[in-house]
């Protein structure tokens, strides 16, 4: 006998993913706006919440407490129709998502956007990095199945009202198929 599964989401949970700076954030509100899609900022609610283990200074960051993002996030994500929006996606269940999205851009853009965000040298340096070596893309492709990991360049706004659209598309041709 089989164990007892959940119904499908009628409604999809989707990751916004990619180095800090690609534009994760603008596009998940767009995304979440266009399809009327509840949005998650991880890094919001690991402040707001306190997920973390204290503050690191040399990065001017958290230390994220992964255990409790994720049971904070859990009861958010049963329901589908979720946008989340974070720097890192090897942490998150699997099964919560139906697509991860992850951004990229050309580095001289991630230091462009990142030293007008105001971060210190060594942390727009570490980011940049990390957009070279395509870290989170290389994250995205251990963590999830091929064909729920949909890489999108994010250089120009052009770029981004392309990403918008074909995530909205993909929201709606979802919600038909799970109607
Ligand atoms: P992230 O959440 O990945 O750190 P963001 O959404 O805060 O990135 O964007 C950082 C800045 O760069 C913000 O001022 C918007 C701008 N930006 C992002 N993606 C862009 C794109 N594809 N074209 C032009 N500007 C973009």
């Amino acid at each position: 006998e089989e164990a007892p599964t959940s119904p499908p989401r009628s409604s999809p949970n989707i990751l916004v993913t990619g180095t800090p700076g690609t534009g994760k954030t603008t596009t998940a509100e767009m995304v979440a706006l266009a399809a009327g899609l509840e949005k998650v900022t991880v890094g919001d609610l690991v402040k707001e919440r306190g997920l973390h283990d204290g503050y690191n200074e040399e990065y001017d960051t958290y230390w994220l407490d992964e255990d409790k993002v994720v049971d904070e996030m859990e009861p958010m994500m049963a329901g589908g129709g979720v946008c989340v929006d974070f720097h890192t996606c090897e942490f998150f269940p699997e099964r919560w998502f139906d697509l991860v999205v992850v951004l990229r851009a050309e580095t001289s853009r991630i230091f462009d956007r990142l030293e007008a965000r105001g971060y210190k040298s060594n942390k727009v340096q570490e980011n940049v990095e990390c957009e070279i070596m395509q870290v989170v893309l290389d994250e995205a492709r251990e963590s999830y199945k091929p064909e729920v990991v949909m890489e999108l360049h994010s250089n120009t706004v052009d770029d981004m009202e392309s990403n918008v659209e074909k995530i909205v598309a993909f929201v709606e041709e979802f919600r038909a198929r799970n109607q």
